[in-house]
Formats: C-alpha cells, structure tokens, sequence
C-alpha cells in the first residue's frame, strides 16, 4: 500500500500505542492557562474532525490523556510533525504547525480534554440573521444568466464561496460564509445556496439577485460538517424550500431550520448507545445527511453509533424517527440511481452500508477496500452488471465497483463486481453523469506529489482498467469533480496552499481535453464545487 498523508485537516490520525518505559511519566506536563486555551483552538481546528473533541476517536484514533502519557511527550512530538503511514498528516513537516505549536499539542493532548459548552435553541437564535426578509427578494430572476448552471465553489481557507457561473466561467460572487466551509447543498427549487462552516455556521444565498449574495446566516453548533433542504413534494405535501438540517458534530445533534429564514425551529441530540455494544457514546457525530426525494424524509448517518436515522420531516410536533442498526464509523454517502438506496462508507470498518430508504430497513453491507470514501458516490449502468455504484478509497488505489439492482440483477446487487487498480491511495471523491462516458477520480491525499495532482478516467464501456491518468497542474492537489449542468464538462479544483495561486480547470467531457483555467486570486484553496441543478437533483 502507498503510503498515504493527508493535507490540512487530518484523517486516521494513528498514534503509537504504549510507547517505551523511558517515555512514560505519571503525570501530564505543564501548561499555562493561555497555552492551554490557544492549544484548544488549534485542537478543534486540526484534530477534533478526525478525534473527536473528546477524544474518543472516530476516522482517527483515542486520544485519551493515560495512554498520551505513556507514550510521552518526545514520540507524540515525533508523529505530529511527521505523521505516519497510516495516514496521520505531517503537520509540522507540512509547516502548517510550527515547532511550538507541535510541542504545545503533544503536551495538550497529555490533559484531560475539556468539555465544550451544549447550544441552545435560544443561543441559536440570538445569532439568527436575515439580512433580506423574503417578501423583499426578487420574484423572479433579476438576470439573464442560466442560474440552475451556476456553481458554488468551497474556498476552504478563505471562509468564502464563489459562486460562478457554469456558463460564462465569471465569478458572479465571493460571500463570506463559516470557518473553512465545508460542503454547499441547494434548496429543491435550486433558487437558494446553502453552505455550512466547520464552525457550525449556515449561510443562505439567493442566487436570482441579481449579484446573488447571503440572505440569511445562523449559528446551530460550534463543529459540523453537513447540511440539507427538504426535497420533498407530492400526495403527503410541498415541502419544497420549506425547511433546512444541519448535521452537527459538536453538541451532538441535528437541527431543522425554516427553509427561506434559517430561522432554527427543532434541535435533536443524537446522543445514544453504539448499534452493538449498546454502550453509550457522550459524541456520536452527525455525518452526512441526504433528502429524499420519494417521501418527507432525511437521511442522518450518526458516526460513531453506527446508526442511520431515517426523519421524517413532515409533522415537526410530532417527530418519527427510524434508527437502523448499520455499521460504526459512518462517514460520506449517497443516492443509487433509483434514489431508493442511501449507501454510506463506515470508513474505518472498510465497508459500505446500504439502507432501503423505501422499505425504511438495511439492505446490505458490502466489504470493499482500505477506508473508503465515495462522496455522493457515482452511479451507471455497467455493460455486464447493469446498475451499478462505486467507492473510491483512502487506504488504497482501488476503484470498487458493486451492483445496485436487486430486482433485474439480483446476483450481482450489493456485490463486489468490479476492482479497477488507480495510481494509489489517497483518493477523495469519483464522480460521473448520465450523459458521460468516463467516470473520473481524483487521488488527492497521496504522499507522492505528481499522484496528489494526478486525475484519471475510466470508460464505462470498457472498465476492465482506467483508460487515462494525467496531472492537472504542475502544483497542488487535484480534489474533486463536478459536472456541469448539461453533463457535458467536468471541473476539478486544483487546491492549493493558502498563499499560493489556486485554480479550477475545466475539461470537456467527450473530448478529456481542458476547456479553460478558472484561475483569479479569489479562488483562494477551492475544495468542492456543486452544480445547482445536479445538486439539486442529486445527479452522480
Ligand atoms: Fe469532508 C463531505 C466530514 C475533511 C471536502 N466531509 C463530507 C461529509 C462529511 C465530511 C461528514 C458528508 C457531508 C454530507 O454529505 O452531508 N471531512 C469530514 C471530516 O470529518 C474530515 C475528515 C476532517 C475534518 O476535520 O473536517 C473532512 N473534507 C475534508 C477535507 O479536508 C476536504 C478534502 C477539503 C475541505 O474543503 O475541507 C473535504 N468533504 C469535502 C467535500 C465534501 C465533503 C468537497 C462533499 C462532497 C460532495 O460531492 O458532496
């Protein structure tokens, strides 16, 4: 296996276990009130997403202060700066921690870990902004542009999002949103952006002004990573642009939010007991979320449990919710074509789960590669296999392909149909469209430089191998695929450090020749770019 590092914010963070007896001491070392503070903040900033914030561990490992002693103050310095095999970044290395930091946290991580405070529905709305009340927006667009073509680009380390238009490649917009947003996902009518920061923060942008701008902001939590609207309309009600949910990591829990205000109606804890040991967890997070399209319903991955709750969202009063026992560790996932079967990684457990959101009950677990991470997903229909769905993976260079059909391809739904061999490991995201012929991945967290910029195709009628690999620029890291609205050109954001020139290169789809290079010294560290209308209709 290559050996895989991660950049920025951490993933399967391994520590030694046990350490030497020269290492090992009674006590944690020494810290100040200041330092302790300022060590906090850079915890939650580089740590918390893979750790936990109280250390219990998820997508990296337990951090607790005993066994932190015993390994000691010299080795946990060592492996901060120089990550591991295993996939711990390099922070020191990297630079992105100096020396002082690197020992402040190796003596941090030494302390019992504080507590951070609960939030309330009241805190929540004493941050609660609307900055255009929704009779004094537009009625309709207040521009010519194609708007369900428009993207929202992730500028992680800026705090912003780009919104560009698809069609023209202009910049419309840069909104300030939360700390290093995270992901974007549209109202069901597409009118509306909505983004979530990993400091919890939600902002609301309407993309008919006619410079579309930030409507409305809201603080639900102080650690999340997901957000989505209610997609549903038909015999049980409208529920379009009705309301919002944003998936928390810390407090642990959910909240629903009015759709056009942001204006938090609900708060759910998803404090529980583990799907197995039926022990309690004090921070089973909130992964992804994804909306039905079928029923008023949302799709809540709980991390560490090992639960996907299923919520029905269409009488508030009275909530139902449908816990199903899955697999821990649940991390990113998605639709299968049908918009049936939700299929989320439990990343440290090398699985998919499948949950029939129809039948509201698992449908399978499927055992693939070393840590995967499929996104959303991607779905086709395979020359041999009929429908099928694919996982990317961290942990090795592998492209895993599985059935998706269980009614006109009962053999092969849920099973491991294909294996294609990629550069390495480190990949993120894959990423295909009805109309292509090409599935594309990216292998972004690879150690090796020209791999981490590094893309490849595989050609859906012929996927025994991948058809093609190339880099994609001369520096940083390839991360992400996007499909425009009309399915016919693919973007792939190329991220690089903050102070350097970033860029999102454009390829034509048929042809895999480069369009264009978005490149402005506003898209500064671009990660994930949503297409409004595929977005909205969960179209990969
Ligand atoms: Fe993500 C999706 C969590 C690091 C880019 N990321 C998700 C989802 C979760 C998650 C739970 C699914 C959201 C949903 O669908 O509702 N990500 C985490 C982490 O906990 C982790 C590992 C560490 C952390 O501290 O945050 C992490 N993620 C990253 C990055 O470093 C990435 C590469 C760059 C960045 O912008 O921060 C990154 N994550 C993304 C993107 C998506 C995502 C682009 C959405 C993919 C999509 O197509 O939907």
């Amino acid at each position: 296996m290559k050996r895989v590092v991660l950049a920025l914010t951490g993933f399967l963070l391994i520590f030694g276990s046990g350490g030497d007896a020269l290492a090992q001491t009674a006590a944690p070392p020494a810290m100040g009130k200041e330092e302790f503070e300022q060590a906090k903040r850079v915890y939650f900033d580089r740590c918390a997403g893979c750790h936990g914030v109280l250390r219990k561990g998820a997508t990296g490992p337990k951090l607790l202060p005993g066994d932190m002693q015993k390994t000691g103050t010299a080795e946990l310095v060592k492996t901060i700066t120089e990550g591991t095999v295993k996939g711990m970044p390099d922070w020191g290395r990297q630079g992105i921690l100096s020396p002082a930091e690197v020992d402040l946290m190796a003596r941090y991580v030494q302390q019992e870990p504080p507590i951070p405070p609960e939030m309330s529905l009241k805190q929540m709305k004493e941050s609660w902004k609307v900055f255009v009340e929704p009779d004094k927006r537009p009625k309709k667009p207040e521009h010519n542009r194609d708007w369900e073509n428009f993207f929202s680009v992730t500028l992680r380390d800026a705090g912003q999002v780009a919104i560009i238009d698809g069609t023209t490649k202009e910049i419309l917009n840069t909104v300030k949103t939360g700390f290093a947003v995270h992901i974007s996902r549209l109202s069901a009518s597409g009118r509306y952006v909505y983004t979530i920061g990993r400091d919890g923060k939600a902002t609301m942008i309407d993309l008919w002004m006619k410079v579309p701008d930030k409507v409305a902001e809201v603080q639900t939590c102080s650690d999340a990573r997901s957000i989505d609207t209610s997609k549903y309309k038909g015999k049980l009600g409208n529920f379009y642009d009705k309301y919002a949910i944003i998936g928390c990591y810390w407090p642990p829990h959910f909240v629903i939010l009015q759709g056009d205000t942001l204006e938090p109606l609900k708060v759910v804890s998803t404090r529980s007991y583990s799907y197995d040991t039926n022990e309690y967890h004090p921070e089973p997070r909130v992964a992804t979320i994804v909306a039905s399209h079928h029923k008023p319903q949302w799709i809540v991955a709980v991390k560490e449990t090992g639960l996907v709750w299923l919520v029905d969202y269409a009488d508030l009063k009275n909530l139902k919710i449908t816990q199903i026992e899955t697999e821990a560790f649940l991390h990113d996932g998605g639709w299968d074509a049908s918009k049936r079967y939700f299929t989320v990684a439990a990343n440290q457990r090398n699985k998919l789960v499948v949950v029939d959101a129809e039948k509201e009950k698992l449908e399978a677990i499927i055992k693939v590669g070393k840590i995967p991470h499929p996104g959303r997903g991607a779905n086709w229909v395979d020359p041999q296999y009929g429908p099928v769905g694919a996982t990317v993976h961290l942990g090795e260079g592998k492209l895993v392909v599985y059935g998706t059909d269980p009614v006109k391809h009962k053999k092969h739904a849920w099973q491991v149909v294909r294996e294609i061999d990629l550069l390495g490991g480190g990949s993120l995201f894959l990423k295909t469209h009805p109309k292509s012929p090409w599935i594309w991945n990216d292998h972004t967290l690879n150690a090796d430089p020209p791999i981490q910029r590094s893309i490849c195709v595989t050609e859906k009628k012929k996927p025994d191998k991948v058809a093609k690999c190339w880099e994609v620029a001369a520096e940083g890291r390839a991360v992400h695929l996007e499909y425009n609205k009309a399915g016919d050109e693919v973007w792939v954001s190329v991220w690089n450090r903050k102070d350097k020139q970033s860029e999102i290169v454009v390829y034509d789809d048929k042809t895999l020749k480069e369009k264009t290079r978005i490149r402005d010294p506003r898209i500064v560290t671009p990660t994930g770019k949503f297409n409004v209308y595929n977005t909205t209709k969960d179209i990969y």
